[in-house]
């Protein structure tokens, strides 16, 4: 009766626009939930520093060079915030790291694909980077305050990383006969990842119509992904870029750009292991928990003394 009440005063408060922060009462399966995904959206901060930072070496000039190493800081940075939301949910850091680690925790599929060019940091920026922020620009009015402020703040950030992104592929697009092949390349690898990177169909969503009840997610993954393709296109046709769908058009009617299907069965080979990057992520990310492990240890030791001289 008790859990009833208060499970109605939650409905009421979610019905108002109100913000849940962490010490409300709140129903398991809306903690669980939320667990799930931040920890989630973490992860893919994370794992998603090394495709860009493979290049941050290699980057044609200095200029270039600053604005991939302050990008791939920045990601680093919201891999934190994202934890710390998730921590504010009961969830300790060391068993969220352990989840990804052991593979029982997903990661955005996106960071499955390799690095192979200079144009895919442009793209990366345009498109990843894009996607991510009409996904996360929904999130930051999410129901869980923690996690809509976090969000709030990612998107301030992704928008720059998306600006440097597009420069990028403008330049090239506007360089030489080799410059454009190679950033037109790097797209047609790039496009239908891009778009798998807002999940399943709506119909194939198992865990949607959850989140759409509790106002974590405030629209649909199909209706995200339309959104980005209508805001991509006349981004690249102003730069004289093509998307590789033979399909895509644009409907009078609807005021969309209708595109093709999705090779879904890619997406799911994918998000269970067996992307073209998936073993080189997971490696790479376990040797640099392994290597920074003296770290922790190192502040643990030194949190635990400043408690006992503290005490005493
Ligand atoms: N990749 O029921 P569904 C960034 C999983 S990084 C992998 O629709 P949901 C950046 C899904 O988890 C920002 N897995 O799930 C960083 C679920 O599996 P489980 C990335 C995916 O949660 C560096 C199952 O499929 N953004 O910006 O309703 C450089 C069924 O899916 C994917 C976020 O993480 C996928 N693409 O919706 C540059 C945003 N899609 O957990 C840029 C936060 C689905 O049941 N997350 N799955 O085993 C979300 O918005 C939602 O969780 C999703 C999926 C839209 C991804």
């Amino acid at each position: 009766m008790e859990d009833e009440k208060k499970l109605a005063e939650f409905q009421t408060r979610l019905k108002n626009g109100e913000s849940i922060e962490p010490k409300d009462w709140m129903p398991e399966r809306y903690r669980k939930q939320l667990v799930r995904m931040i920890s989630q959206h973490a992860h893919s901060e994370i794992v998603g520093m090394l495709p860009e930072g493979n290049w941050i070496t290699r980057a044609p000039n200095l200029r270039r060079k600053m604005a991939l190493l302050a990008k791939v800081q920045d990601e680093a940075g919201h891999g934190l915030y994202l934890y710390s939301a998730a921590e504010t949910l009961g969830v300790d850091r060391e068993s969220m790291i352990n989840d990804l680690l052991s593979g029982k925790a997903k990661y955005s599929s996106i960071f499955n694909y390799p690095t192979l060019t200079w144009a895919d940091i442009g793209v990366i920026g345009w498109l990843v980077d894009g996607a991510a922020i009409v996904n996360q620009t929904m999130l930051a009015k999410s129901s869980y305050g923690p996690y809509s402020r976090a969000n709030l703040r990612i998107c301030r950030e992704e928008n720059f990383h998306k600006k440097q992104g597009y420069e990028i592929v403008a330049t090239l697009a506007n360089g030489t006969d080799a410059q454009r092949k190679m950033i037109q390349e790097s797209v047609n690898r790039w496009w239908w990842p891009s778009l798998m990177m807002f999940g399943p169909t709506d119909k194939d969503s198992p865990n949607s119509a959850e989140l759409t009840k509790w106002k974590v997610k405030i629209h649909s993954n199909d209706d995200l992904r339309q959104r980005f393709v209508d805001l991509t296109v006349p981004q690249a046709k102003a730069v004289n870029i093509t998307f590789p769908d033979p399909d895509l058009k644009f409907n009078e009617e609807t005021g969309h750009w209708e595109f093709g299907e999705i090779d879904w069965n890619e997406f799911y080979r994918v998000i269970k292991g067996y992307g073209p990057m998936n073993r080189e992520r997971m490696n790479a990310r376990k040797k640099a928990h392994e290597d920074g492990r003296w770290v922790r240890e190192a502040a643990e030791a030194y949190a635990k003394k400043k408690k006992v001289l503290h005490e005493n």
